[in-house]
């Protein structure tokens, strides 16, 4: 290009540096961040100044939508989902917004010319890891979708100060780290220090006249947190819609309590702000709820009173009048944590509005939808009814009237059957009186979701089957789904580009659907070549990257096996570490046979408190220490454990796999979503018909899919006629010595008692069924070994798994929520 033709020097004049998209705008912008923000030259910023200077260049291009979203939102009145989680899983900002934006190109060319390392920026960021897994991350890829999808939406949660734990391993343990994301400072949000609302505790409830002599009740705390908002700006891809995410920090209301103050008790006085702020200090890095646990039931009233509050107050901004709150307002409560709402939105109405009951309960249970996300028995949460009367007061006498009403129309339909009204009800009452917090969900909701096909179908014909009896109409499911811009675009740049290349277009980022047009070109041998060069590169990334974190170095021609998840019984990464036990036990036996080479690698935390996950973890590192140090084995298979598995290391892992693990019991996975990201950046799935597995393997074939195991069918028959572990370990020879050579000290230094816990659990309880699925699990990894012998197979069957992975968009989970459940339009915003 001509000097005469380059527009750059006039573009800076008419585009602001604070939203000019062009390359001269980004530059000025960068350096003027560098210098007003960060108050750095180029010639001293450290890496972090770079980072916090590219993220401030993007975030004020985010700005500018923003403002016009809240705006257009504001005047239009516009209906609008209020997603209440306790976990979002955000991952880094910098480079899913600069995808969302459509400049990556435009900031790579720009961090070129300056001179800067652009992949070294955007390693530099470290995540908020508010959430343990699954569940969290789903948060944030709905909070995409809905921005995408242009629905007006707000996410609410808590902005804990430590999220999930780091974590590294020492001698094969896991050891925990805490994680001190705010550290450096984060660029993303915007503290809101007037959005305040008061939190109550504690106290007592009183009874009073009010001006009509009407009987009211007023709760009096015994203590007052203030909730603080923090807002981060949540851009669609390629629209102009910006949605908000609220997470709420515990403030003392105010810093000093004056009273103790004066009397000289000025250590009690600051004690008491710092007791305030443990309210949002740490997440719970459980997938589970610890028991009874009295700072947690805190942190769930604290995010919900002050969102409930929040939406009372935006409905006076916008609308005016309580009565249509259900009209603007739908709240999705992600699993139990937040049905806490339910309470508190009547509380709010009868107590501080002035709302008759009845009128507050037919515009609660309009407002409330609620996702279940597990069956297993333990992630049910129940609070002891002593615990809530102290902390909670009020909340539960509303409790116990909503029980009341509920179960009177129980009675009236189950004539006789006090049986039904005692499971149904909202209190336990065997033992220890208990808080069914499901069970308030349940009945707070209009609409209550499964996340998988079959998950829903066990919502419905177990875990809640008398309420299914009751209102069938309620149950709904919406099948997961996960966002292609993050876990394609952003991780797997290098696919990303081929398929566009190969579908003519990028539409399928918007559209995942339109990823069938690959299916086309799944015979073409111009396409297999690059897509397996494409493969070939993502594994050499990894490699070196787990080279550098672990020493361990992995042959790229290698089956790239992965298991990355939280370490759980049900996962079953145990059943995974009897395969490669079996694998090095026959190299062992016949050195010169011809195997197919297989990097085994696992990625995944185990809850701090979780004895036999951590004890997993550490025998998955002692069979990595044998198996990679000896010489007879020769590389041929190698485990590697990637430490600090999170959404950032996901990023590395996804694209490179050649398999996808995902064998729980069938019937323990609600849905799972690592299966997805997996399948869609071109791995082969071997999976148990658990979970969104089933739906997978539908959508894909079933020619190119991994299948073994039990149904869950079968599972729950094996069950009630009496499953005995030992049997198999008796009868099969290869199971037995593989688990004898665990209990044989090989992997433990000759210690014969390091891992008999599990081996234990395995042959004597086995809850998880490890022994009655070991064969076919072993028939079916040697079907994939053979199958990857033939390559141009195994890339057509990997093309075609991506192809017909369109379901498993969030955005198609979105569009399913906005239309059958929470009955909201798109509000597109212009660019
Ligand atoms: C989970 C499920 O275990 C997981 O299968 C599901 O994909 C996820 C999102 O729906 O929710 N439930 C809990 S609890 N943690 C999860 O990850």
């Amino acid at each position: 290009m001509s000097m005469a033709q380059s527009p750059e020097p006039l573009d800076v004049d008419r585009e602001s540096t604070r939203t000019g998209m062009s390359k001269t705008a980004l530059k000025q912008g960068f350096l003027d961040n560098l210098f007003y923000i960060q108050g750095r030259f180029r010639e001293v910023a450290t890496p972090h100044d770079l980072y916090m200077a590219a993220a401030y260049t993007t975030r004020d291009r985010i700005l500018e939508r923003w403002i016009k979203s809240a705006q257009h939102y504001k005047s239009n009145q516009s209906r609008t989902v209020c997603y209440l989680s306790a976990e979002f899983l955000l991952g880094p900002h910098l480079a899913n917004n600069l995808v969302n934006l459509g400049i990556v190109e435009t900031a790579t060319e720009a961090a070129h010319e300056l001179g800067l390392d652009f992949d070294a920026i955007i390693a530099e960021e470290e995540e908020p890891g508010l959430g343990n897994g699954g569940l969290g991350r789903l948060a944030a890829c709905f909070m995409d979708s809905l921005s995408t999808l242009q629905i007006p939406s707000i996410g609410y949660g808590i902005r804990y100060e430590f999220g999930i734990f780091d974590q590294t391993i020492e001698d094969g343990w896991q050891v925990e780290k805490s994680d001190n994301w705010l550290r450096n400072g984060n660029p993303w949000e915007i503290p809101r220090p007037k959005i305040r609302f008061p939190v109550f505790y504690g106290g007592y409830t009183e009874q009073y006249r009010d001006h009509d002599d009407r009987t009211r009740t007023r709760w009096v705390p015994a203590q007052i947190i203030d909730g603080v908002a923090y807002d981060t700006p949540i851009l669609g891809y390629g629209v102009g819609n910006v949605n908000l995410l609220r997470l709420w920090k515990a403030e003392a209301s105010e810093s000093f309590d004056f009273q103790a103050f004066n009397v000289g008790n000025y250590y009690g006085a600051v004690h008491a702000k710092i007791e305030a702020e443990t309210i949002s200090k740490v997440l719970y890095p459980n997938d589970e709820p610890e028991a009874g646990k009295e700072l947690r039931l805190k942190q769930q009233f604290f995010f919900v009173s002050c969102s409930i509050q929040d939406m009372i107050r935006l409905q006076f901004n916008t609308v005016g009048p309580l009565d249509s709150f259900a009209e603007k307002f739908v709240v999705q409560l992600n699993d139990t944590h937040p049905s806490l709402a339910v309470a508190e939105l009547m509380r709010l109405l009868m107590d501080e509005h002035d709302m008759d009951w009845d009128r507050a309960w037919d515009i609660t249970h309009r407002v409330f939808c609620y996702t279940n996300h597990t069956l297993l028995p333990e992630a049910l949460e129940t609070w002891s009814v002593s615990l809530f009367e102290r902390l909670l007061p009020r909340h539960l006498e509303i409790v116990y009237e909503i029980n009341r009403h509920f179960l009177d129309e129980v009675r009236i339909r189950f004539l006789g059957d006090e049986e039904r009204v005692r499971r149904m009800s909202l209190i336990a009452e065997d033992g220890e009186r208990r808080v069914r917090m499901a069970n308030l969900a349940v009945v707070g909701s209009r609409a209550v979701n499964g996340v998988a096909a079959l998950h829903s179908e066990l919502v419905k014909t177990t875990l809640f089957k008398d309420f299914h009896d009751f209102w069938p109409d309620r149950f709904h499911n919406v099948t997961n789904g996960v966002t292609p811009r993050r876990f394609m675009v952003v991780a797997n740049p290098r696919l990303a580009r081929l398929i566009s290349e190969t579908c003519g277009s990028d539409d399928w980022i918007r559209d995942l659907g339109r990823l069938r047009d690959l299916e086309a070109h799944a015979m073409d041998s111009g396409l297999h070549e690059r897509w397996h060069a494409v493969k070939i590169a993502a594994k050499r990334d990894l490699a070196a990257w787990l080279k550098h974190r672990t020493g361990v170095l992995l042959d790229p021609e290698a089956i790239f096996d992965v298991q990355a998840k939280r370490i759980h019984e049900y996962k079953r990464q145990h059943l995974n570490l009897l395969h490669i036990i079996r694998c090095y036990q026959r190299i062992k036996q016949s050195p010169n046979q011809d195997m197919v080479p297989r990097a085994f690698i696992f990625g995944g935390k185990a809850a701090p408190g979780y004895f036999m996950a951590k004890l997993i973890i550490k025998l998955i590192n002692a069979v990595a220490e044998v198996i990679n140090n000896d010489p007879q084995i020769n590389g041929f298979i190698r485990v590697v454990f990637m430490p600090d598995f999170n959404v950032k290391n996901g990023q590395h892992l996804y694209p490179a796999a050649n398999l996808s693990e995902q064998i729980s019991l069938a019937g323990k996975e609600a849905s799972g979503t690592g299966n997805m990201k997996f399948s869609m950046n071109g791995a082969l799935t071997i999976g148990t018909l658990d979970g969104a597995n089933v739906e997978i393997r539908e959508e894909v074939g079933k020619e190119n899919f991994f299948l073994f195991g039990m149904s869950a069918d079968e599972v729950g028959q094996h069950q009630r006629e009496g499953y005995r572990p030992w049997e198999y370990y008796a009868r099969d020879a290869e199971l037995k010595s593989d688990i004898d050579l665990i209990n044989s000290g090989l992997f433990s230094h000759g210690d014969t008692q390091l891992f008999r816990p599990l081996t234990d659990r395995l042959v004597n309880q086995d809850p998880f069924m490890v022994l009655a699925d070991y064969r076919a699990y072993i028939a079916c990894q040697d079907h994939v070994a053979e199958a990857y012998r033939d390559h141009q197979h195994w890339t057509r069957m990997s093309i075609l798994n991506v192809a017909r992975m369109g379901k498993f968009s969030s955005d198609r989970a979105i569009r399913e929520y906005a239309e059958h459940i929470w009955r909201t339009e798109p509000h597109p915003i212009g660019l």
